[in-house]
């Protein structure tokens, strides 16, 4: 698609688009709605293929930041970054690109909040907080911040994970499942890791060969390879990798009883949500599973939440799931579908609720 056909076909706030002359990066900011409050989400960082696809990817990523925070009842908008970075970035230029992002970032005002994405670590938002402080969540503990936002992501999916295994039949138990993870990345590993310890059996994949070897030395999973991972028989297939893995071409092959992970966007198009639906998969929405790293985190860091209620709201992810799949099945429509018209109907309330 064409940069103009991406920019006037989506229906957010806006996409601020500048270009980093000394590290020839671009920066992609997308404010999809600030309706019940400031566009939060995280800064993803990876090569594109060219502009118009890291816009793409920023807009759909801010896009399901708005169902998040909505579905959750936080005063909170959705946005993304995008820092679409040439070939072999060197350790310093990026260094300085992600100061001059902060500054970017502050002067918005705190129309965007930010924090790690894929990409980004805490101890990136450490240097972004240099100069973009105080719109930086999420930093290293030494650094001020939360310490990141990967743990409370993983046990978001764990709860939801199970949650959805209670919707499937009754029993929320993970003993003795079979569980296939596609990507063991910083939220996969720590999945893969708490998913041994309640006693299922995960068969993982990830696009990397050294952390399959690496994985395959451990010995703990089954490791298979990146195209066979949707042919694994399975009681939970759970993306935790890239966006639209779920597609025409894919959702044949499962051989899963539910979809439950934490990428983002896993569904290539709405429709495959009813795909997965015709084809009997309980699905559980990317943006409602996910949501653990930004609700612990604002919570802590903008909501001057404890602990303890911060890890309650990440628990709640599993009623919240088991509330959708009622949802959906009284009205006779998808998980996605179901899941956004409740979060449709939560920015349709004004002012925001208080969280
Ligand atoms: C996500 O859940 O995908 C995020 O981007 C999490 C997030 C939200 C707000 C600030 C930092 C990270």
């Amino acid at each position: 698609m064409t940069l103009d056909g991406v920019l006037a076909g989506w229906e957010g706030e806006g996409t601020m688009i500048s270009r980093d002359v000394e590290s020839g990066a671009w920066i992609v900011i997308a404010l999809h709605s600030t309706h019940l409050g400031p566009a939060g989400g995280g800064t993803r960082m990876r090569e594109y293929a060219d502009l118009a696809e890291a816009v793409v990817d920023a807009q759909r990523l801010a896009t399901s930041m708005t169902y998040k925070f909505a579905v959750a009842g936080f005063p909170m908008g959705g946005g993304k970054a995008v820092l679409a970075v040439p070939r072999g970035l060197g350790v310093e230029a990026r260094r300085d690109l992600l100061r001059r992002y902060g500054a970017r970032v502050k002067s918005l005002r705190g129309a965007f909040f930010t924090g790690p994405d894929v990409g980004t670590s805490p101890a990136d938002m450490d240097v972004v907080g240099e100069t973009g402080a105080p719109y930086v969540f999420a930093r290293t503990r030494s650094g001020g911040g939360c310490g990141g936002s990967s743990p409370p992501t993983a046990r978001g999916v764990h709860e939801g994970i199970a949650a959805t295994l209670r919707g499937l039949d009754g029993d929320a138990s993970l003993d003795g499942r079979r569980i296939a993870v596609q990507g063991v990345g910083s939220v996969g590993q720590l999945l893969v890791k708490s998913l041994l310890e309640a006693g299922a059996r995960v068969v993982a994949s990830d696009a990397s060969a050294a952390v399959r070897e690496g994985l395959r030395g451990a010995g703990a999973v089954e490791v298979v390879g990146i195209e066979e991972i949707y042919d694994v028989p399975c009681d939970v297939f759970a993306p935790c990798a890239m966006g639209g893995v779920l597609n025409s071409e894919t959702i044949p092959r499962l051989r899963c009883r539910a979809v439950a992970g934490a990428a983002n966007n896993q569904l290539l198009e709405a429709v495959d949500g009813d795909r997965l639906r015709q084809r009997g998969i309980l699905y559980a929405p990317d943006f409602v599973i996910s949501a653990g790293g930004a609700l612990y985190v604002v919570g802590i860091e903008a909501l001057g939440w404890s602990e303890e209620r911060a890890a309650d709201a990440v628990r709640g992810i599993g009623d919240t799931l088991l509330d959708i799949y009622r949802r959906a099945a009284d009205e006779e429509v998808s998980t996605e579908r179901a899941a956004r018209r409740l979060a449709e109907s939560r920015l349709a309330q004004s002012p925001a609720p208080a969280a």
